[in-house]
C-alpha cells in the first residue's frame, strides 16, 4: 500500500505504511475524518520527532496524505520533541495543541497552532507556550454549553478552562485527583499508584463523559474512566486495549463517523517497528448497551 501526497490509497492496518506515525488524534469535519499524527524518525534509543502529519478519509479505507503542515519550526520557541497533539475545530478555525520542549526552559510546554483549514498550513497562535508545567499530551473537549477544556499530563493529570478564543484560559491549571477509584490501581510502583500514565482523550456520549488514557507504563495498555461532568468525579471502568505488540507506548483516539465508532491507537507493526518507530492503526467497535467499551484487540501488532 502506498499513500500519495495529495492522492489517495487504500489502507489496512497500520493506516500509514510509508513512514512511521504515532499518537493518533482523529477528528470528523464536514463528513470527513482528519487524522493528525506524530512522526517517528529513525529513533533507535529515544523518540526522534520533528513534525506532525495529516491524513484524511471519507470512508476509513482510502486515505489521502496531506503532508506535514506543522513542525517544530512552526514554534520559534520550541527546540525538540514534537509529541502527542490534538486538534479541535472552532470559530471556523482549527486549533492544534502540541507538547514540545521549550528552548528557554528545557521543559515540556503546550503550544497551540491555528489554521483556517484542517490541512493547514498552521501558524503559531501565540508566539509562546499556552501553558507550561513540564507535562505533556494535550487534549481538548468542548462541552455542549460551549465551555472548552484542555486536559494534559504525565505523571499528573491537569485541566484548564479555555476561553472562547481557544488560545487563552481563565483560572489556573487544576489537578485531577489520581485516585485508584478514579483511575485504577497500579501495582509495584508506589510513586504511581494509579494506572493513569498519559495521553488523555475526553469526549461525551449519551450524557456520560469518557476519559480514555494510556495506562500502566511500560508497556502501556489503554484504559478509561467515566464521570457525570467534564471535571469528574471520575470512576475507573477498566481496560479497553490490553498491552500488545512491540511498542512500549500506546495512545488513544476515539470518534464516531457515519454511524460507526472507531478506536485509533499505535503499535510497532511495520517492518522495523518498535517503541520509537510506531504506526497508527484503527479498529471499528460497538459500545455495549450500558455505554461501556468492549475489549478491543490490535489486528496487527
Ligand atoms: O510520542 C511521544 C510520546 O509517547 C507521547 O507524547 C506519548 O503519548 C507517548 O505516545
Amino acid at each position: 500500500m502506498t499513500l500519495f501526497q495529495g492522492g489517495t490509497a487504500r489502507a489496512d492496518n497500520p493506516i500509514v505504511q510509508t513512514i512511521y506515525t504515532a499518537d493518533p488524534a482523529p477528528i470528523v469535519h464536514n463528513d470527513r475524518v482528519y487524522l493528525y499524527t506524530g512522526h517517528d524518525e529513525d529513533g533507535s534509543t529515544w523518540f526522534t520527532m520533528r513534525d506532525w502529519r495529516v491524513f484524511s478519509s471519507s470512508d476509513m479505507v482510502n486515505w489521502t496524505d496531506h503532508g506535514s503542515p506543522l513542525s517544530l519550526a512552526t514554534f520559534s520557541w520550541a527546540s525538540a520533541d514534537a509529541w502527542a497533539g490534538h486538534v479541535v475545530a472552532r470559530n471556523n478555525q482549527f486549533y492544534w495543541y502540541v507538547p514540545v520542549t521549550n528552548r528557554a526552559t528545557g521543559r515540556m510546554a503546550i503550544g497551540v497552532a491555528v489554521s483556517d483549514s484542517p490541512t493547514g498550513p498552521f501558524r503559531d497562535a501565540l508566539g509562546h507556550p499556552l501553558v507550561e508545567n513540564g507535562e505533556i499530551d494535550p487534549a481538548v473537549f468542548i462541552d455542549d454549553n460551549g465551555q472548552a477544556y484542555l486536559y494534559w499530563g504525565n505523571p499528573n493529570l491537569w485541566y484548564v478552562r479555555l476561553n472562547p478564543d481557544m488560545v487563552s484560559f481563565t483560572g489556573g491549571p487544576t489537578q485531577i485527583p489520581l485516585t485508584t477509584a478514579g483511575f485504577g490501581r497500579r501495582d509495584g510502583n508506589p510513586s504511581r499508584p494509579t494506572l493513569y500514565e498519559e495521553g488523555p482523550w475526553v469526549y461525551k456520549r449519551n450524557g456520560l463523559y469518557y476519559l480514555v488514557f494510556a495506562a500502566n507504563c511500560c508497556s502501556e495498555s489503554i484504559a478509561y474512566s467515566t464521570a457525570p461532568g467534564p471535571t469528574g468525579p471520575w470512576t475507573f471502568r477498566g481496560t479497553i486495549m490490553p498491552t500488545q505488540g512491540s511498542s512500549f507506548t500506546n495512545h488513544p483516539g476515539v470518534i464516531d463517523f457515519r454511524g460507526n465508532s472507531y478506536f485509533f491507537y499505535h503499535n510497532g507493526a511495520l517492518p522495523g517497528g518498535g517503541g520509537f518507530t510506531r504506526s497508527v492503526a484503527v479498529e471499528r467497535f460497538q459500545y455495549n448497551a450500558d455505554g461501556t467499551i468492549p475489549t478491543i484487540n490490535m489486528t496487527t501488532a
